[in-house]
Protein backbone atom coordinates (compact mmCIF):
# COMPACT_ATOMS: atom_id res chain seq x y z
CA UNK A 1 0.00 0.00 0.00
CA UNK A 2 1.11 3.43 -0.86
CA UNK A 3 -0.59 6.59 -0.15
CA UNK A 4 0.69 9.62 -1.56
CA UNK A 5 -0.70 13.07 -0.24
CA UNK A 6 -1.42 15.05 -3.04
CA UNK A 7 -2.01 19.17 -2.37
CA UNK A 8 -5.17 20.63 -1.22
CA UNK A 9 -4.65 22.96 -3.60
CA UNK A 10 -6.00 20.23 -6.13
CA UNK A 11 -9.18 19.14 -4.67
CA UNK A 12 -12.51 20.47 -4.58
CA UNK A 13 -13.76 21.28 -1.08
CA UNK A 14 -17.12 19.57 -0.87
CA UNK A 15 -18.76 21.78 2.25
CA UNK A 16 -20.00 25.52 1.92
CA UNK A 17 -17.85 27.23 4.62
CA UNK A 18 -21.85 29.10 5.73
CA UNK A 19 -24.60 26.43 5.96
CA UNK A 20 -27.75 27.80 4.38
CA UNK A 21 -30.32 28.48 6.91
CA UNK A 22 -32.57 25.50 5.83
CA UNK A 23 -30.22 23.32 5.43
CA UNK A 24 -28.60 22.63 8.81
CA UNK A 25 -29.81 19.24 10.49
CA UNK A 26 -32.55 20.35 12.68
CA UNK A 27 -32.77 19.46 16.54
CA UNK A 28 -36.13 20.76 17.76
CA UNK A 29 -38.39 19.27 20.47
CA UNK A 30 -42.34 19.67 20.58
CA UNK A 31 -45.48 18.58 18.99
CA UNK A 32 -46.03 20.63 17.06
CA UNK A 33 -42.53 21.82 16.43
CA UNK A 34 -42.83 24.98 17.03
CA UNK A 35 -41.36 25.79 13.34
CA UNK A 36 -44.29 24.22 11.76
CA UNK A 37 -46.93 26.33 13.45
CA UNK A 38 -48.11 29.12 10.65
CA UNK A 39 -50.63 31.62 9.85
CA UNK A 40 -52.63 33.06 13.39
CA UNK A 41 -50.83 30.19 15.45
CA UNK A 42 -47.13 31.38 14.51
CA UNK A 43 -49.06 35.19 15.48
CA UNK A 44 -50.38 33.36 18.57
CA UNK A 45 -46.85 32.05 19.38
CA UNK A 46 -45.31 35.65 19.23
CA UNK A 47 -43.12 33.83 16.80
CA UNK A 48 -43.29 36.75 14.19
CA UNK A 49 -41.43 40.18 13.94
CA UNK A 50 -43.99 41.82 15.20
CA UNK A 51 -45.55 39.33 17.69
CA UNK A 52 -42.13 38.44 19.38
CA UNK A 53 -41.90 39.72 23.01
CA UNK A 54 -39.02 38.69 25.60
CA UNK A 55 -40.20 38.74 29.03
CA UNK A 56 -37.44 38.97 32.15
CA UNK A 57 -38.25 37.88 35.32
CA UNK A 58 -36.81 36.43 39.12
CA UNK A 59 -37.35 33.70 40.34
CA UNK A 60 -39.04 33.42 44.20
CA UNK A 61 -36.82 30.52 44.78
CA UNK A 62 -35.47 30.21 48.39
CA UNK A 63 -34.44 27.01 49.81
CA UNK A 64 -33.62 26.32 53.73
CA UNK A 65 -31.52 26.57 55.10
CA UNK A 66 -28.96 27.73 52.47
CA UNK A 67 -30.42 29.57 50.13
CA UNK A 68 -32.60 32.53 52.23
CA UNK A 69 -32.52 35.48 49.44
CA UNK A 70 -34.56 35.08 46.30
CA UNK A 71 -33.22 36.86 43.22
CA UNK A 72 -34.49 40.16 42.35
CA UNK A 73 -34.82 42.55 39.24
CA UNK A 74 -35.14 46.21 39.41
CA UNK A 75 -37.30 46.24 36.53
CA UNK A 76 -38.71 42.96 35.41
CA UNK A 77 -40.58 42.93 31.71
CA UNK A 78 -43.23 41.22 31.47
CA UNK A 79 -46.09 41.30 28.47
CA UNK A 80 -49.20 41.78 31.61
CA UNK A 81 -46.66 45.00 32.48
CA UNK A 82 -46.90 46.18 29.06
CA UNK A 83 -43.01 46.47 28.91
CA UNK A 84 -41.87 43.31 27.61
CA UNK A 85 -39.37 43.70 25.13
CA UNK A 86 -39.84 43.21 21.46
CA UNK A 87 -37.91 43.29 18.07
CA UNK A 88 -37.08 46.68 17.54
CA UNK A 89 -36.00 47.40 21.07
CA UNK A 90 -33.65 44.41 20.27
CA UNK A 91 -32.46 45.79 17.13
CA UNK A 92 -32.12 49.67 18.36
CA UNK A 93 -29.67 48.04 20.83
CA UNK A 94 -28.03 46.26 18.31
CA UNK A 95 -27.38 49.81 16.86
CA UNK A 96 -24.76 50.16 19.07
CA UNK A 97 -24.18 47.15 21.19
CA UNK A 98 -24.29 44.59 17.89
CA UNK A 99 -22.14 42.32 16.19
CA UNK A 100 -21.64 39.18 14.62
CA UNK A 101 -19.60 36.11 14.71
CA UNK A 102 -19.69 32.73 12.78
CA UNK A 103 -20.08 29.85 14.50
CA UNK A 104 -20.43 25.99 14.43
CA UNK A 105 -24.06 24.12 15.63
CA UNK A 106 -22.97 21.17 16.83
CA UNK A 107 -25.28 18.81 19.26
CA UNK A 108 -23.87 17.31 21.84
CA UNK A 109 -25.17 14.09 20.95
CA UNK A 110 -24.94 13.84 17.17
CA UNK A 111 -21.45 12.55 15.24
CA UNK A 112 -21.87 15.65 12.40
CA UNK A 113 -21.91 19.16 12.69
CA UNK A 114 -25.46 20.47 12.40
CA UNK A 115 -24.23 24.15 10.56
CA UNK A 116 -22.25 26.69 10.58
CA UNK A 117 -23.66 30.33 10.78
CA UNK A 118 -22.81 33.67 10.90
CA UNK A 119 -25.44 35.22 13.47
CA UNK A 120 -25.49 38.77 14.49
CA UNK A 121 -27.38 40.16 17.66
CA UNK A 122 -26.92 41.72 20.88
CA UNK A 123 -25.09 40.73 24.08
CA UNK A 124 -27.12 39.04 26.88
CA UNK A 125 -25.50 41.06 29.46
CA UNK A 126 -26.76 43.99 27.33
CA UNK A 127 -30.18 43.01 27.76
CA UNK A 128 -29.95 42.43 31.34
CA UNK A 129 -28.99 45.81 31.71
CA UNK A 130 -32.55 47.17 30.60
CA UNK A 131 -34.16 45.19 33.99
CA UNK A 132 -31.88 47.63 36.05
CA UNK A 133 -30.11 46.30 39.36
CA UNK A 134 -29.85 42.79 40.13
CA UNK A 135 -29.60 40.87 43.08
CA UNK A 136 -28.70 37.43 44.80
CA UNK A 137 -28.78 36.25 40.47
CA UNK A 138 -26.50 33.09 40.63
CA UNK A 139 -27.81 31.42 37.69
CA UNK A 140 -29.59 32.88 34.35
CA UNK A 141 -32.56 30.36 32.96
CA UNK A 142 -33.83 30.87 29.42
CA UNK A 143 -36.32 28.76 27.33
CA UNK A 144 -38.27 29.28 24.08
CA UNK A 145 -41.87 28.75 23.07
CA UNK A 146 -43.29 25.34 24.17
CA UNK A 147 -46.98 25.20 22.63
CA UNK A 148 -47.73 26.73 26.35
CA UNK A 149 -46.92 22.82 27.25
CA UNK A 150 -44.61 22.43 30.76
CA UNK A 151 -43.62 19.17 29.10
CA UNK A 152 -42.50 20.59 26.17
CA UNK A 153 -40.17 23.08 27.59
CA UNK A 154 -36.21 23.15 26.48
CA UNK A 155 -34.74 25.27 28.86
CA UNK A 156 -31.31 26.00 29.57
CA UNK A 157 -28.87 28.17 32.34
CA UNK A 158 -25.87 30.06 32.08
CA UNK A 159 -24.11 31.54 35.25
CA UNK A 160 -24.21 35.36 35.79
CA UNK A 161 -20.43 35.31 35.47
CA UNK A 162 -20.44 33.32 32.34
CA UNK A 163 -23.09 35.79 30.78
CA UNK A 164 -21.72 39.13 32.35
CA UNK A 165 -17.67 38.75 31.49
CA UNK A 166 -16.03 37.55 28.48
CA UNK A 167 -12.39 36.48 28.58
CA UNK A 168 -10.36 38.59 26.15
CA UNK A 169 -10.60 37.11 22.47
CA UNK A 170 -13.50 35.21 23.45
CA UNK A 171 -17.32 36.02 22.50
CA UNK A 172 -19.95 36.80 24.71
CA UNK A 173 -23.38 34.93 24.89
CA UNK A 174 -26.07 36.61 22.92
CA UNK A 175 -29.61 36.97 21.81
CA UNK A 176 -29.94 36.33 17.74
CA UNK A 177 -31.69 38.28 15.62
CA UNK A 178 -30.23 37.32 12.27
CA UNK A 179 -28.58 34.47 10.36
CA UNK A 180 -26.83 34.74 7.12
CA UNK A 181 -27.32 38.03 6.50
CA UNK A 182 -31.21 37.73 6.86
CA UNK A 183 -33.73 37.34 9.49
CA UNK A 184 -33.38 34.03 11.41
CA UNK A 185 -36.71 31.61 10.28
CA UNK A 186 -38.84 30.22 12.14
CA UNK A 187 -37.16 26.73 11.48
CA UNK A 188 -33.80 27.99 12.95
CA UNK A 189 -34.94 29.55 15.80
CA UNK A 190 -36.30 32.76 15.15
CA UNK A 191 -37.21 35.67 15.74
CA UNK A 192 -34.92 35.47 18.43
CA UNK A 193 -32.78 32.91 19.70
CA UNK A 194 -29.72 32.80 22.37
CA UNK A 195 -26.33 31.80 20.93
CA UNK A 196 -23.80 30.80 23.42
CA UNK A 197 -20.82 30.72 21.39
CA UNK A 198 -18.19 28.07 23.03
CA UNK A 199 -21.19 25.52 23.92
CA UNK A 200 -22.90 22.68 22.44
CA UNK A 201 -26.27 23.55 20.39
CA UNK A 202 -28.71 22.43 23.71
CA UNK A 203 -27.66 26.36 25.09
CA UNK A 204 -28.51 27.91 21.99
CA UNK A 205 -32.34 28.27 22.55
CA UNK A 206 -34.71 28.73 19.75
CA UNK A 207 -37.54 30.61 19.45
CA UNK A 208 -36.47 32.58 23.16
CA UNK A 209 -39.30 33.95 25.09
CA UNK A 210 -38.14 33.71 28.86
CA UNK A 211 -34.99 34.75 30.40
CA UNK A 212 -35.99 33.84 34.39
CA UNK A 213 -32.59 35.05 36.80
CA UNK A 214 -32.59 32.79 39.98
CA UNK A 215 -30.63 32.18 42.85
CA UNK A 216 -30.92 28.48 42.40
CA UNK A 217 -27.41 27.62 41.80
CA UNK A 218 -27.88 24.22 40.19
CA UNK A 219 -27.55 23.49 36.58
CA UNK A 220 -31.52 23.21 35.69
CA UNK A 221 -31.07 22.75 31.81
CA UNK A 222 -33.64 20.08 30.10
CA UNK A 223 -30.24 18.39 28.68
CA UNK A 224 -29.17 17.59 32.22
CA UNK A 225 -32.17 15.32 32.57
CA UNK A 226 -30.68 12.88 29.92
CA UNK A 227 -27.09 12.13 31.40
CA UNK A 228 -25.41 14.84 29.76
CA UNK A 229 -22.71 16.76 31.39
CA UNK A 230 -24.59 19.85 31.01
CA UNK A 231 -21.59 22.37 30.98
CA UNK A 232 -20.01 20.28 28.46
CA UNK A 233 -18.26 23.54 26.06
CA UNK A 234 -18.00 22.25 22.18
CA UNK A 235 -15.10 19.73 21.76
CA UNK A 236 -12.13 19.99 19.10
CA UNK A 237 -13.09 16.93 16.52
CA UNK A 238 -12.78 15.70 13.24
CA UNK A 239 -15.18 14.13 11.20
CA UNK A 240 -14.79 12.01 8.24
CA UNK A 241 -17.57 12.65 5.32
CA UNK A 242 -19.20 9.51 3.68
CA UNK A 243 -16.84 7.59 1.32
CA UNK A 244 -17.70 5.56 -1.90
CA UNK A 245 -17.87 1.72 -0.60
CA UNK A 246 -15.70 0.87 -3.93
CA UNK A 247 -13.01 2.20 -6.11
CA UNK A 248 -10.38 1.03 -8.75
CA UNK A 249 -6.92 0.96 -8.46
CA UNK A 250 -5.43 3.77 -10.23
CA UNK A 251 -8.51 6.14 -9.43
CA UNK A 252 -7.36 8.41 -6.97
CA UNK A 253 -9.56 8.52 -3.65
CA UNK A 254 -10.06 11.86 -2.07
CA UNK A 255 -10.92 11.47 1.96
CA UNK A 256 -12.86 14.98 3.27
CA UNK A 257 -14.55 15.99 6.16
CA UNK A 258 -15.22 18.38 8.75
CA UNK A 259 -13.56 19.89 12.19
CA UNK A 260 -14.59 21.80 14.82
CA UNK A 261 -12.27 23.74 16.75
CA UNK A 262 -13.64 23.48 20.16
CA UNK A 263 -13.18 24.79 23.83
CA UNK A 264 -9.48 23.61 23.68
CA UNK A 265 -8.31 24.91 20.71
CA UNK A 266 -7.02 23.34 17.25
CA UNK A 267 -3.56 21.64 16.08
CA UNK A 268 -4.38 20.03 13.60
CA UNK A 269 -6.45 16.81 11.25
CA UNK A 270 -4.58 13.35 11.44
CA UNK A 271 -5.93 10.15 9.28
CA UNK A 272 -5.03 6.50 9.59
CA UNK A 273 -5.53 4.66 6.57
CA UNK A 274 -5.30 0.80 7.16
CA UNK A 275 -5.28 -2.15 4.96
CA UNK A 276 -7.61 -4.71 7.09
CA UNK A 277 -7.05 -8.33 6.42
CA UNK A 278 -9.13 -11.45 8.14
CA UNK A 279 -5.72 -11.61 11.33
CA UNK A 280 -5.98 -7.59 11.61
CA UNK A 281 -8.01 -7.69 15.04
CA UNK A 282 -9.59 -5.11 16.35
CA UNK A 283 -8.74 -1.67 16.82
CA UNK A 284 -8.19 -0.89 20.28
CA UNK A 285 -6.83 1.58 22.25
CA UNK A 286 -3.61 0.80 22.13
CA UNK A 287 -3.71 -0.01 18.30
CA UNK A 288 -4.93 4.02 17.78
CA UNK A 289 -2.10 5.46 20.27
CA UNK A 290 0.42 3.50 18.00
CA UNK A 291 -0.99 4.04 14.80
CA UNK A 292 1.02 5.46 11.64
CA UNK A 293 -1.07 8.59 11.59
CA UNK A 294 -0.35 11.09 8.82
CA UNK A 295 -1.10 15.02 8.78
CA UNK A 296 -4.54 16.21 6.19
CA UNK A 297 -4.41 19.60 5.25
CA UNK A 298 -7.31 22.23 6.09
CA UNK A 299 -8.76 23.84 3.05
CA UNK A 300 -7.71 27.07 2.95
CA UNK A 301 -10.18 30.52 4.96
CA UNK A 302 -12.23 32.21 2.71
CA UNK A 303 -12.04 35.97 1.89
CA UNK A 304 -13.90 37.84 4.39
CA UNK A 305 -15.67 40.28 2.41
CA UNK A 306 -16.99 37.75 -0.09
CA UNK A 307 -18.40 35.21 2.37
CA UNK A 308 -20.25 37.76 4.64
CA UNK A 309 -23.64 38.95 3.36
CA UNK A 310 -23.62 42.46 1.21
CA UNK A 311 -24.08 44.86 3.85
CA UNK A 312 -22.34 43.53 6.73
CA UNK A 313 -19.58 45.98 7.84
CA UNK A 314 -16.30 43.77 8.44
CA UNK A 315 -15.18 45.54 11.26
CA UNK A 316 -17.88 43.87 13.21
CA UNK A 317 -17.32 40.63 12.89
CA UNK A 318 -15.50 39.19 15.58
CA UNK A 319 -12.95 36.91 14.90
CA UNK A 320 -10.91 38.56 12.07
CA UNK A 321 -8.60 41.08 11.85
CA UNK A 322 -10.33 44.41 11.10
CA UNK A 323 -7.41 45.86 8.98
CA UNK A 324 -6.20 42.80 6.61
CA UNK A 325 -9.68 40.54 7.01
CA UNK A 326 -7.99 37.80 8.26
CA UNK A 327 -8.94 35.39 10.46
CA UNK A 328 -7.19 35.26 13.94
CA UNK A 329 -7.55 31.69 14.03
CA UNK A 330 -8.02 29.13 11.65
CA UNK A 331 -10.86 27.47 12.09
CA UNK A 332 -12.12 30.34 13.88
CA UNK A 333 -12.94 29.61 17.19
CA UNK A 334 -16.16 27.49 17.79
CA UNK A 335 -16.05 27.70 14.18
CA UNK A 336 -15.69 24.69 11.33
CA UNK A 337 -13.71 24.04 8.63
CA UNK A 338 -13.05 21.38 5.96
CA UNK A 339 -10.20 18.92 5.56
CA UNK A 340 -8.82 16.97 3.40
CA UNK A 341 -6.59 14.22 1.68
CA UNK A 342 -6.35 12.67 -1.96
CA UNK A 343 -4.63 9.31 -1.69
CA UNK A 344 -3.15 7.45 -4.61
CA UNK A 345 -1.60 4.11 -5.30
CA UNK A 346 -3.80 2.09 -2.97
CA UNK A 347 -3.27 -1.61 -4.06
CA UNK A 348 -5.95 -3.70 -4.18
CA UNK A 349 -7.86 -4.92 -0.63
CA UNK A 350 -10.22 -3.61 1.85
CA UNK A 351 -8.88 -0.38 3.93
CA UNK A 352 -10.11 1.06 6.93
CA UNK A 353 -10.05 5.06 6.88
CA UNK A 354 -9.90 7.15 10.54
CA UNK A 355 -9.56 10.29 10.89
CA UNK A 356 -8.92 12.97 14.22
CA UNK A 357 -8.32 16.25 15.58
CA UNK A 358 -5.47 17.03 17.78
CA UNK A 359 -6.11 19.72 20.27
CA UNK A 360 -4.07 23.02 21.28
CA UNK A 361 -2.96 20.35 24.17
CA UNK A 362 -1.48 17.98 21.89
CA UNK A 363 -4.57 15.62 22.89
CA UNK A 364 -5.75 13.22 20.34
CA UNK A 365 -9.34 12.75 19.72
CA UNK A 366 -11.64 11.31 21.44
CA UNK A 367 -9.25 12.90 24.64
CA UNK A 368 -8.85 14.92 26.34
CA UNK A 369 -12.56 14.29 27.19
CA UNK A 370 -13.40 10.76 25.81
CA UNK A 371 -16.84 10.50 27.91
CA UNK A 372 -19.43 10.49 25.04
CA UNK A 373 -22.47 12.35 26.96
CA UNK A 374 -19.88 15.35 27.21
CA UNK A 375 -19.59 15.50 23.16
CA UNK A 376 -19.59 13.07 20.43
CA UNK A 377 -16.32 12.50 19.31
CA UNK A 378 -15.67 9.05 19.24
CA UNK A 379 -12.82 8.46 16.32
CA UNK A 380 -15.00 8.01 12.59
CA UNK A 381 -14.10 5.58 10.28
CA UNK A 382 -15.02 4.56 6.69
CA UNK A 383 -14.38 1.28 4.97
CA UNK A 384 -13.21 0.98 1.23
CA UNK A 385 -12.73 -1.90 -0.50
CA UNK A 386 -10.21 -1.04 -3.63
CA UNK A 387 -10.28 -3.21 -6.48
CA UNK A 388 -8.41 -4.33 -9.85
CA UNK A 389 -9.19 -2.04 -12.79
N1 LIG B 1 -36.57 25.80 22.01
C1 LIG B 1 -35.69 24.85 21.65
N2 LIG B 1 -34.42 25.21 21.41
C2 LIG B 1 -33.51 24.28 21.06
C3 LIG B 1 -33.88 22.90 20.97
C4 LIG B 1 -35.23 22.57 21.20
O1 LIG B 1 -35.63 21.40 21.11
N3 LIG B 1 -36.11 23.56 21.54
N4 LIG B 1 -32.91 21.97 20.66
C5 LIG B 1 -31.53 22.35 21.03
C6 LIG B 1 -30.53 21.39 20.61
S1 LIG B 1 -30.39 20.00 21.56
C7 LIG B 1 -29.69 21.64 19.56
S2 LIG B 1 -28.44 20.59 19.20
C8 LIG B 1 -29.84 22.87 18.73
C9 LIG B 1 -29.96 22.53 17.25
O2 LIG B 1 -30.03 23.69 16.47
P1 LIG B 1 -30.57 23.66 14.99
O3 LIG B 1 -31.87 22.90 14.94
O4 LIG B 1 -30.68 25.08 14.56
O5 LIG B 1 -29.52 22.96 14.13
O6 LIG B 1 -30.96 23.65 19.10
C10 LIG B 1 -31.19 23.73 20.51
N5 LIG B 1 -32.23 24.68 20.81
MO1 LIG C 1 -28.60 18.83 20.88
Amino acid sequence: MSDRPTAIAEMTCPHPFLTPSEEFSDVSRGNPKPHQLTGQALIDARMTAETWRLEITADSFTEEPHVQQPATLAKPMTIDGGNALDLNQLMDLGTTKGFGYIKAMQCLNIPTPLGQGFWEGVPLRDVLQLCGTMNNVRRIYYWGFHNNDPDQVFRSSLSYSQVMETPPGELPVFLAYRLNGQPISPLRGGPVRMVVPWAHGFKSVKWLSHIFVTNDYRTNDTYALKNNDPESPLKTAAYLDELPRKVTTGQPLDVTGLVISGWSGFSHVEYWVREVSQDSGDVDDAALAEAPWQRADLFPAPELRQLLPAGTVAQHVAGFDASTGKPHHWPLRYGMAAWGVRLSGLTPGQYEIRARAVDGNGYAQPEPRPLQKSGKNAIPVRTVDVEDA
